[in-house]
């Protein structure tokens, strides 16, 4: 009798282990990794592209994606990332909107043993024990790549107006950081105006449409994606001026839309940021699962591309 009792045991303790997964989530029945993506929204090509790498790559590595669109907004990935941990998924992976205001709901996805995977953005945090490993571009070096061809390729005054990406957002903290630094080396170059378009198309042509109006001489934008600098090609056409040319335009992303601009003379320079994160995102899920050592931090590669270099690249772009 002792002995059967024993056995039964047994087996159900294994079976709650097995249900539990490893990483203290609920394994979806069949043993699969079940990850829950919160995603920062859809406001731009380059977030399209990344939302799809993330969702193929998800399918391609077996891995069960429970996925929501935070519309920007800070309060739904939180929503979000709570659901997740009541839903016991075995590991959260997310996109920050903006770099603060993440420690309590990440200290309740710690406390119920499911680990977290920075992928994109970063969150501004002196408790790094919050998540596993931050996999995405390094904004400071695109921002330091932007300057430096306008360093290359100016030559006397030369006023700048910048469209930043979203208030508060690590990649729009970064790239006008990098920006900076580097025009610091040449009092010619000035931003005489700089304000948000949220990384939408919509935005940067509305903040431009106010620069062409307040700003007598403008010389060059410096946008935080393509697709406000997109807006900004709308606006200055519609004031009559050709972008590329009578204004000049830096951009970051290289997403298809900013690259057939590009290599149309309308954008002179774009710094690719690379989205298509899914594969890496997926590899880094299931060794954090599997409570294997994960770098603390992946950088994505990525490279520039002058009007020249995106002719010859386009036909082979993967977003
Ligand atoms: C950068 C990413 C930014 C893109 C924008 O990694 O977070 O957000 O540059 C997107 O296009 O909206």
């Amino acid at each position: 009798m002792r002995k059967t009792m024993t056995t039964a045991l047994t087996a159900v303790l294994l079976t709650a282990l097995t249900a539990c997964g490893s990483g203290g989530g609920n394994a979806a029945d069949d043993g699969k990794i079940t990850m829950g993506f919160a995603q920062v929204g859809a406001e731009s090509g380059w977030r399209t592209a990344n939302t799809k790498s993330v969702q193929e790559s998800a399918k391609s590595a077996g891995i069960e994606l429970k996925f929501s669109d935070a519309q920007q907004k800070q309060e739904n990935q939180i929503k979000a990332i709570r659901s997740y941990i009541q839903q016991k998924v075995d590991v959260i992976a997310f996109s920050p909107v903006v770099e603060t205001g993440w420690d309590t709901v990440l200290l309740e996805a710690k406390r119920a043993k499911i680990p977290v995977i920075l992928t994109d953005r970063a969150i501004d945090s002196d408790d790094t024990s919050l998540y596993e490993t931050f996999l995405g571009s390094d904004f400071i070096d695109e921002g330091k790549k932007a300057a430096q061809w306008l360093v290359e390729n100016s030559s006397g005054p030369t006023n700048v107006v910048e469209l930043q990406g979203t208030t508060g957002a690590a990649p729009a903290i970064d790239r006008k950081e990098g920006f900076e630094d580097v025009i610091r080396s040449k009092p010619d170059i000035r931003i005489v105006a700089s304000q948000t378009g949220d990384f939408t198309r919509s935005g940067g042509k509305q903040v431009m449409e106010a620069f062409l109006k307040s700003q007598p001489d403008i010389d060059v934008v410096y946008a935080h994606n393509d697709d406000m600098g997109l807006g900004a090609i709308e606006a200055i056409k519609a004031a009559g001026k050709k972008p590329g040319v009578d204004i000049k335009i830096i951009t970051v992303d290289a997403v298809k839309d900013g690259m057939t601009a590009l290599a149309g003379g309308e954008i002179n320079f774009i710094v690719e940021c690379n989205p298509l994160l899914g594969p890496q995102l997926m590899d880094l899920a299931k060794k954090v699962v599997d409570g294997e050592e994960v770098p603390e931090r992946v950088v994505t590669e990525e490279t520039t591309f002058t009007q020249d270099q995106a002719k010859t690249a386009l036909p082979d772009r993967k977003y």
